[in-house]
């Protein structure tokens, strides 16, 4: 006699450690949710395929975020909305991958309306299942993107209408309209043919990407008792009744028979063709590599802060291109107000024998405060025994901080003694490297002739950093640093 025998999916966990139950066995989610059933419907699809060793879910925000306590595959968790974007790199870097987001209708259709659609543009090799219940349930029933006009939640407690809330969403329509996604469809979970529906359409979704056909995009009509405030039975009615009509169940899309497989290719670069594409052969060929000045390099991070046209943002990039000569690890990265001139803005430098981790700057070894509200915003930040340069031409207060080296430079003066006003950050240059002895000034005056956009000006510049060397050389030569002096 032929025996049926009904087992959980080995992409399943033998236990689900989330809820609470004796024996491990049950979901956290509500009696009548439509997760638990769009859940087995994956893990016995991945099963089916053969796909569970190469398969990543990536869950979103809402109910399913726990969906990594269930399935024995790679999970990857993302911040509400983004899941599309995490899938993408994901695919991209690991090609082999089957990389599948699980998402709401809050986190899909509302937060994240913008990720789906540009992955869904791109024609992301991935597959997306889609969980629209009309309404946002682990957050306790406000109005989603998707709830039906009509429909009462916490956020429309009179009903969602037209002219208050706008229509409904229906994506698959949305996303159909787009050329690169080759399989679209919504099925529903309201009866058992609707389920078998659903079967085929998470199965065919996951297969397309491992025959590497594209975007493949599931929209499932799910039931949410809770957020609905029915009992399991009244919400399958409710699916069928009320979502159906507005949410056509069918195939909007289908190319999967005709689509080429299309793999995402990595273009490998060798050395020379990564210093052309990138432009990192500016400023000609690197120094000789000197080996005992990288190993005894201080790794140093400085924050050059001013108005914007004072050359903050240029300064940092000529030293960073300065320490690139000299086989160093660098890092430069702006900050800028959004006013074309006049605004504020900084740059973050970080000069290291070693990788540098992150190129953003919050306790800076190094601040030149070009300008009192740069002084006033980043004096706090320098590191205890750091160095602070106060453009003094401009900055008439004294550093509060009594556990660093300061330095007074009337920069502005200087360079416009030297007739560029606009210099100042030149002459800037000229006395930090004369001060700190970190590189030579020389190293800057070699970068300036690439670096600087008006040619007619570089004789000039390059004096202008004279200037800053002979203002240290003759001003600072009996200059004693605070006792707690950088290490
Ligand atoms: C950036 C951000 N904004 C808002 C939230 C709050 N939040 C958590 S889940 C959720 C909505 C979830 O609804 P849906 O995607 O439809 O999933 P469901 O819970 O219905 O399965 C919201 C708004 C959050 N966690 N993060
Ligand atoms: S609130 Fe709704 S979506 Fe969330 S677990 Fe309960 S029934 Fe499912």
């Amino acid at each position: 006699m032929a025996t049926n025998v009904l087992k959980k999916a080995d992409s399943f966990y033998d236990h689900f450690e989330r809820w609470r139950d004796t024996q491990n066995q049950t979901t956290h989610y509500c009696p009548g949710c439509g997760h638990g059933n769009v859940h087995k419907l994956m893990a016995e699809a991945i099963d089916e395929l053969g796909l569970a060793d190469r398969s990543i879910l990536i869950s979103p925000v809402g109910c399913s975020v726990f969906a990594y306590y269930y399935f024995d595959i790679g999970n990857v968790q993302a911040a509400h909305g983004r899941a599309p974007a995490v899938a993408t790199g994901l695919k991209r870097s690991l090609p082999h991958s089957i990389v599948m987001t699980y998402q709401g209708d809050g986190d899909l259709a509302s937060i994240g309306g913008l990720e789906i659609l540009h992955a869904a543009n791109r024609g992301e090799n991935m597959t997306v299942f889609f969980i629209n219940n009309a309404i946002y349930g682990m957050t306790g029933g406000q109005m989603a993107a998707t709830s039906l006009i009509g429909m009462k939640t916490t956020t429309s407690p009179y009903g969602r209408t037209v002219e208050n809330e706008g229509w409904p969403m229906r994506m698959c329509e949305l996303l159909a309209t787009l050329p690169a996604p080759v399989y679209i469809e919504r099925c529903h979970l309201a009866d058992a043919k609707g389920i078998m529906s659903c079967r085929k359409a998470v199965k065919k979704a996951i297969k397309n990407q491992a025959d590497g056909k594209g975007f493949s995009f599931v929209e499932i009509l799910a039931p949410c008792p809770t957020g609905w405030k029915m009992t399991p039975v009244e919400a399958e009615k409710w699916v069928k009744e009320k979502m159906i009509p507005y949410y056509p169940i069918q195939v909007y899309k289908d190319e999967s028979a005709t689509r080429e497989s299309r793999m995402f290719t990595h273009k490998d670069l060798n050395e020379d063709e990564l210093y052309t594409t990138l432009d990192l052969g500016l400023f000609g060929e690197t120094h000789p590599r000197n080996a005992t000045f990288i190993k005894n390099f201080p790794t140093t991070h400085f924050k050059f802060a001013g108005f914007g046209g004072q050359g903050v943002l240029t300064a940092g990039i000529m030293l960073a291109a300065a320490g690139m000569q000299e086989n160093l690890e660098v890092s430069w990265i702006p900050s800028y107000g959004p006013e074309m001139r006049g605004g504020t803005a900084n740059a973050s430098v970080v000069l290291s024998k070693d990788p540098i981790g992150s190129p953003l700057v919050v306790d800076p070894d190094i601040l030149v405060a070009m300008n009192d509200p740069s002084l006033d915003s980043f004096e706090d930040a320098v590191k205890p025994g750091g160095l602070i340069i106060v453009n003094s031409s401009i900055i008439a207060r004294k550093v509060r901080r009594t556990d660093v080296d300061v330095i007074y430079i009337p920069l502005t003066d200087i360079a416009s003694e030297q007739g560029i006003t606009a210099a100042a950050n030149m002459v800037l240059l000229g006395a930090l490297l004369e001060y700190t002895k970190l590189l030579s000034p020389e190293a800057i005056k070699e970068i300036i002739p690439v670096g600087l956009k008006r040619k007619a000006l570089i004789e000039q510049n390059l004096r202008i950093v004279d200037a800053g060397v002979e203002w240290v050389k003759n001003n600072l030569a009996d200059h004693k640093r605070p006792a707690l002096a950088k290490a």
